[in-house]
């Protein structure tokens, strides 16, 4: 199992680095990968298991953070407690078609599984994004994504280009409060 050991940290070369496009059909050990990464994200979720192992809970977890630098990520958005997830899927090749002009941040700023200090400020993202993306059998999958899925989404994504959170916060203003900006 992916336990916080496997998650490489700022500094490391993998996390600035743009990640390869996978082609099909995967190998085993490139699905094996992309569930454990899935299952990573419920161990984290799961207040007993994360406990025992000391896993920082998380809604997604992109390759690169295992030091593998392919164009895939996992995500997982809870959903109500007792719910079903909102949002559950393993990401192969993640390509944003359209995105809304309409920006959107959360209020509480953003965190990252590679970043082990806390670093305030907005993250300006796009509030709604058209995304396709591929699962692990090949088969295509386009859904329209909004408010927090969509920030989620984007910030795994950036993982696959390179780019932590912190790139996005004004560096004068950490919350500048523009108009055009929602906060989630
Ligand atoms: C249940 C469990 C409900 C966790 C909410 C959470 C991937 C939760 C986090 C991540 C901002 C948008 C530190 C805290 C960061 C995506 C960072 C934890 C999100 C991804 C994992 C990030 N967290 N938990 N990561 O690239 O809100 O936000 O989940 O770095
Ligand atoms: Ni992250």
């Amino acid at each position: 199992m992916i336990t916080m050991h496997d998650i490489i940290r700022e500094g490391h070369p993998t996390l600035r680095a743009r990640a390869e496009k996978l082609e099909f059909p995967l190998s085993d050990e490139q699905k094996e990968t992309a569930q454990k990464m899935m299952e990573f994200l419920e161990n984290s979720q799961d207040p007993e298991i994360a406990e025992k192992y000391n896993l920082r809970a998380g809604v997604g977890l992109a390759a690169p953070q295992i030091d593998v630098s392919k164009r895939m990520t996992a995500v997982l958005v809870p959903g109500e407690e007792g719910e079903e997830p909102l949002f559950k899927h393993i990401l192969i090749n993640p390509t944003i078609l359209s995105e809304s002009v309409q920006m959107a941040a959360l209020s509480e700023g953003e965190g990252c599984l590679s970043v082990d200090r806390e670093i305030p400020g907005y993250v300006p993202r796009h509030a709604r994004i058209k995304l396709r993306w591929y699962d692990l059998d090949g088969n295509e999958h386009v859904a329209r994504l909004r408010d927090y899925t969509a920030i989620v989404v984007q910030h795994e994504i950036d993982h696959l280009n390179g780019v932590l959170f912190f790139d996005h916060i004004n560096q004068e203003n950490p919350f500048a409060a523009t108009d055009d900006l929602i906060l989630l």
